[in-house]
């Protein structure tokens, strides 16, 4: 998605964003919130005249308390900045994203980004303490406790974790950080159907246990794209599916003794078809390349019809076969891949430029086939511009209503990123 706007302010510090923001409201000015721009649902692009706020120059570090491992930060941090920071002190960030290098905290804050270390460190509302945030009149909300545990009164933090901008600016942010694991393995394995995958999750969940950090899944369709469009290769033979299994442990060689008893026990009861392991830096970077580069390889093929969604893990893959199916004629390939530890699929379709035809083979199909599993239309991109019409397809009327309320209660004028989120109707 692209956008245009007349003003780009890119605010230092929280007193800057109240001042701004207190100067748009009295004048009904729409402002659209600015992180990384890394965003994939149009969440942080101006539809018609918005003025940007960006958060790029809000980047300081404010603290780091290496005993309780709380970081205390500004909401333009990048996210690969603040994994460095908080490597040097043997901790590590609680989630992880391919866009590391470009969002930012306050911007994974806005979306309640997922990512690759969910399965492990869970979602940001558990590992996010406290934030701060200047709200559509320029008030400053001072949420920014470095507690974990505060029991007075609603937690309001939690309202603008995956708030998309509509809410308020976040401003500054307070997150646990847990302690970085000094053994980590990662496990590329080859199965000959889906079914075998989910027998692969059962076992890791039984048999790798605390040490699990991420099961992830790429399809025949996503090694091919990466193959073709990135050029990269893959360490094992041909599969239909890929799973890459991640371990995270404090002990080298309690974590390696496991990891070789589960990866015999698949190959003995061919659950698992052929594997590899990686524990040297460089080949386990590879390995997570062919599943983390894969948004970049897809761009090649030219325009893409994104859909990251939850469902029950039984159903999982057969949103890609049904989509393959319905839609696999008239592009260049539909691919399936994600956090399978989350019930999280992102299922890509590609053509070389974008096709009204194909568009409306796909939708409104794929949120009817998604909402008829009880699954969730968005996952973890949230719904930002692109999607917002469809977010009955995920919540009922009462919760929709009732959103529309709180919007209405904290921000009367509608200036915090109109058109976005919430529904037109
Ligand atoms: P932006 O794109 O700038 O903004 C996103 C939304 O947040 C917008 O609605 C914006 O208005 C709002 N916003 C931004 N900053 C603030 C603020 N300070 N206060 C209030 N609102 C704000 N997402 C996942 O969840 N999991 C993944 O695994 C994942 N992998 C990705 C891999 C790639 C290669 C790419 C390109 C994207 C990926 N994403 C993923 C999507 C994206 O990175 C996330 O949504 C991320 O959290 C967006 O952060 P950002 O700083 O770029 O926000
Ligand atoms: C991922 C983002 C990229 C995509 O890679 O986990 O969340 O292709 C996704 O949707
Ligand atoms: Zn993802």
């Amino acid at each position: 998605m692209a956008g245009t706007s007349q003003v780009v302010l890119r605010p230092k510090t929280t007193d800057e964003v109240s001042a701004i923001l207190k100067y748009c409201n009295e004048r009904k000015i729409a402002v659209v919130p600015q992180g990384g721009n890394t965003g994939l649902v149009g969440g942080s692009v101006p539809v018609f005249d918005e003025v940007v706020i960006s958060t790029q120059l809000m980047n300081n570090i404010i603290s780091l308390d290496d005993l309780s491992g709380v970081l205390v930060c500004q909401a333009g941090c990048v996210l690969a900045t603040l994994e460095d920071h908080v490597s040097a002190y043997n901790l590590t960030m609680p989630y992880d994203l391919g866009a590391k290098g470009s969002c930012h905290i306050g911007g994974n804050i806005a979306t309640n980004a997922g990512g690759l270390r969910l399965l492990r460190y869970g979602s940001l509302h558990g590992s996010v303490l406290g934030l701060e945030v200047v709200l559509a009149n320029g008030e400053v909300l001072d949420c920014l406790s470095t507690l974990r545990k505060d029991n007075t009164g609603y937690d309001l933090k939690h309202l603008f974790i995956g708030s998309e901008g509509t809410l308020g600016v976040v401003t500054g942010v307070s997150i646990l950080c847990p302690q970085k694991p000094n053994s980590v393995n990662v496990a590329f394995l080859g199965c000959d159907s889906f079914s075998r995958v989910l027998d692969t999750f059962k076992q890791s969940k039984q048999q790798l246990a605390e040490i699990l950090s991420a099961f992830e899944l790429i399809d025949a369709a996503s090694m091919l794209t990466v193959k073709e469009n990135l050029n990269l290769s893959s360490p094992i033979e041909d599969y239909p599916f890929y799973v890459l299994i991640e371990t995270s442990g404090s002990d080298g060689n309690h974590d390696k003794e496991k990891l070789d008893r589960f990866l015999e026990h698949l190959m003995e009861t061919g659950i698992v078809e052929n594997g590899t392991v990686a524990t040297e830096p460089t080949k386990i970077q590879n390995i997570w390349g062919l599943r983390e580069r894969l948004a970049e390889a897809l761009m090649h093929d030219g325009y893409n019809y994104k859909y990251d969604v939850s469902l029950p893990l039984s159903k999982f893959y057969g949103l890609v076969e049904a989509m393959r199916e319905r839609a696999g004629a008239a592009t260049i390939r539909v691919i399936g891949y994600g956090h399978v530890g989350d019930g999280n699929l992102h299922l890509n379709l590609t053509t070389s430029e974008y096709r009204q035809d194909v568009m409306d083979l796909i939708e409104p199909y794929i949120y009817d086939w998604v909402s008829g599993c009880h699954g969730s239309i968005s996952a973890e991109h949230g719904l930002g511009f692109k999607k917002k019409d469809f977010i009955y397809h995920s919540k009922s009327k009462s919760a929709v209503s009732l959103m529309k309320k709180m919007k209405h209660l904290m921000d009367p004028n509608g200036i915090l990123n109109p058109y976005k989120m919430l529904p037109s109707d």
